[in-house]
Order: C-alpha cells, then sequence, then structure tokens
C-alpha cells in the first residue's frame, strides 16, 4: 500500500483525514507513526503558506508523499482573527474552553448578523519528485453565544452551522466529514491523487 505521512502533531485532524481518506487504498501515517521528529516553524502569512512550509520541511526527511493541512477560524467581526494564528490564539498550549470563551466574550453584544465566520482548510502534498499541490475548503456559519457540543475538536463547539441548527461539536463526526471546510478541501485532493497515482489507490 502507497504511504502518505501526513504532517500534524493534532490529533483531532488525524482522525477526520484518516476516516475522510479510508476508501482510498492508502496508508495514512502521523508524524509520531512515522518515527518522525520535526518542529516545524509556521512563519508564513496564509494557510497556502503554512500548508507549504509544512510539506517541505518533511519532505526533507522522506522520500513518501507527505501531506499537510493548514486551517483555522476566520471571524468577520474581529477583521478574520484568529485566521493563521488559530491554534497560537491566546497561547499554544491554552486549553480551547479558554480559548472559546475569550472569543465569546469579545464577541459579547454583537447580533447574529455581525457573528459570521467561517473555517478554512488548505490542504497541501508534495510528490518524491518535489511537486507540490494545494487544495481548498470553506464552511460559513457563525459564533454562537455559548459553548455548545462534545465533539470535534479546537474551535468547533463555538462554531454554530444554522443550516444544521447545531455547532460542529454537536455534528456527529459522519456529518461534521461530509460538510467540514477539510472535507472539501481534502476531497478536491482525493481527485488529484486519483489523477497523479490512478489504479494504485483503487
Ligand atoms: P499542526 O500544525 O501540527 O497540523 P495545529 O493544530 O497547530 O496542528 P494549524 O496551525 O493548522 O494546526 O491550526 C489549526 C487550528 O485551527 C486548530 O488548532 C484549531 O484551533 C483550528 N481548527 C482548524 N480546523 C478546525 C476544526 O475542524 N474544528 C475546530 N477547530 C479547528
Amino acid at each position: 500500500m502507497r504511504r502518505i505521512i501526513f504532517a500534524t502533531k493534532n490529533q483531532g485532524k488525524i482522525a477526520e483525514i484518516q476516516e475522510i481518506m479510508k476508501e482510498l487504498n492508502l496508508e495514512i501515517l502521523s508524524l509520531e507513526s512515522a518515527g518522525i521528529d520535526a518542529d516545524i516553524i509556521e512563519n508564513g502569512s496564509s494557510f497556502e503558506e503554512n500548508a507549504i512550509i509544512k510539506v517541505k520541511e518533511i519532505m526533507k526527511l522522506t522520500n513518501d508523499i507527505v501531506m499537510a493541512d493548514d486551517s483555522g477560524l476566520e471571524i468577520d467581526y474581529l477583521n478574520g482573527a484568529p485566521g493563521v494564528y488559530s491554534s497560537r490564539f491566546e497561547g499554544e498550549n491554552t486549553p480551547y474552553d479558554i480559548k472559546n470563551n475569550k472569543i465569546l466574550s469579545m464577541l459579547e453584544g454583537v447580533p447574529d448578523e455581525k457573528r459570521t465566520a467561517r473555517f478554512v482548510c488548505v490542504i497541501a502534498v508534495g510528490f518524491p519528485n518535489g511537486e507540490i499541490i494545494t487544495t481548498k475548503g470553506t464552511i460559513e456559519g457563525r459564533i454562537g453565544y455559548e459553548i455548545k457540543g462534545e465533539n470535534g475538536f479546537g474551535y468547533d463547539p463555538i462554531f454554530y452551522v444554522p443550516e444544521y441548527n447545531m455547532t460542529t461539536a454537536q455534528m456527529s463526526p459522519q456529518l461534521k466529514n461530509q460538510i467540514s471546510h477539510r472535507a472539501k478541501a481534502l476531497n478536491q485532493m482525493k481527485a488529484q491523487l486519483r489523477i497523479r497515482l490512478g489504479e494504485i489507490l483503487e
């Protein structure tokens, strides 16, 4: 089976990506399970730049195909923050109930129509020949008024999706993995991989 090294330390992302990619005949390995230890400095100014930085750093350490995800939450009322700083917002190791409550307090008194936000995900894949391709997905929603739901990770408990009348943390993993920013970016990437790797994947 063809291997892909997935350049992330985020367990929430790995679980979602393995689920979304499962019908392809690919073994998706986390950095840990591939025995790779790397401290990547994500100093790009866009999701695309950071996804490519992650892929390039890991490509230096392996000849396998490398995949990375750079993602985040853009809140319109905060001019797109936390954006590329989503995981560093209020400190990288700060628990998400504190980060989420901080965002709720920054939006206190802000009416519904100004609470618009989106999750953005860029997936980058680097091939052993040096070529790197990216795909992007978004999901539109609103910042809720309280923390709701136990599923997912990160900012899911405050990301309310009006069409489903629930936060992405209240969704089943199956539903989130059908409609999320990550699902959209990965589905486009699956199509690209099918073109490039063809029958190996079926
Ligand atoms: P890696 O760089 O190791 O992949 P990371 O968590 O630092 O892990 P990012 O720099 O891409 O990854 O930051 C993404 C952050 O955006 C993530 O930590 C969450 O806070 C938020 N985020 C992204 N996708 C999300 C989702 O589906 N649900 C909730 N929060 C999400």
